[in-house]
């Protein structure tokens, strides 16, 4: 393995494992010598988070479509030039909960967004920058929902509909399946053990491969 950064995303609909998988990779990259920064989307940087409580919060409960996709994409463009690209830059690995497919699957597969529009803004903010690895906890809506409904009250997302969510989780594998170099599909809804040793294999053979 050369120095070489790399930028890798955890993806999955709400009550997907992203945050326990993260500390997993997080560990993972540290004892291979690669302690990562890790951040997460919408935020990563004060600006950043501060956009993230006027999406999540329940303040702007009739927030426009577009309004919202411009947000996303708003709190992404400071957290790329003001952490990400500058981290990676460094040489430093760089963990992110929720990147732009996130934008694909909930503005585009759950709101109806035209996907065609998305991609506009991800080529105008990222300049054909793409995380290196994906992971994506695949699960039913339902389960996840009924996860994500036991650990905390419901933001602004999560008072969707499942059917919102359901087109959320297509959209994502619909992503997986057009872009196989990149994403790794992780079947979430096993035990948090089960998980955990697809979660290991996949970051073993990224690092293997890495170079
Ligand atoms: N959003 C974000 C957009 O709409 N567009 C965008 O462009 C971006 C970037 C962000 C919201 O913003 C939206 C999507 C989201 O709605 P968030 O907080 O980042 O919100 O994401 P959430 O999905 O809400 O985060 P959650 O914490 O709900 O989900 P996680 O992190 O996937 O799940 P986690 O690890 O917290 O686990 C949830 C519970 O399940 C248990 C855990 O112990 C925990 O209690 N659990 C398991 N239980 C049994 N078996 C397993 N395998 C388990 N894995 C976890």
């Amino acid at each position: 393995m050369t120095g070489k950064s790399a930028f890798i995303t955890l993806e999955g609909i709400e009550g997907a494992g992203k945050s326990t998988c993260m500390a997993l990779v997080a560990r993972l990259l540290e004892q291979a010598g690669r302690p990562p920064l890790q951040t997460r989307e919408p935020g990563g940087t004060p600006l950043g988070e501060a956009l993230r409580e006027l999406l999540l919060g329940h303040r702007h409960e009739g927030m426009a479509d577009d309004t919202e996709l411009l947000l996303m994409f708003a709190a992404r463009a400071e957290h790329l030039q003001n952490r990400i690209l500058p981290a990676l830059e460094a040489g430093r690995w760089v963990l992110c909960d929720r990147f732009t497919d996130a934008t694909y699957a909930y503005q585009g597969g759950g709101r109806g967004i035209d996907l065609g529009r998305i991609e506009v803004l991800e080529q105008w903010v990222q300049r054909g920058f793409r995380p290196h690895l994906t992971l994506l906890l695949d699960l039913p809506a339902e389960v996840g929902l009924e996860r994500a409904g036991r650990r905390s009250a419901p933001d602004r997302f999560e008072k969707e509909t499942l059917d919102f969510f359901r087109r959320v989780r297509e959209t994502y594998l619909d992503l997986a399946r057009k872009q196989p170099e990149r994403f790794r599909v992780i079947d979430a809804a096993l035990s948090l053990e089960e998980v955990g040793t697809q979660v290991s294999r996949v970051i073993r053979d990224f690092l293997e491969a890495w170079s």
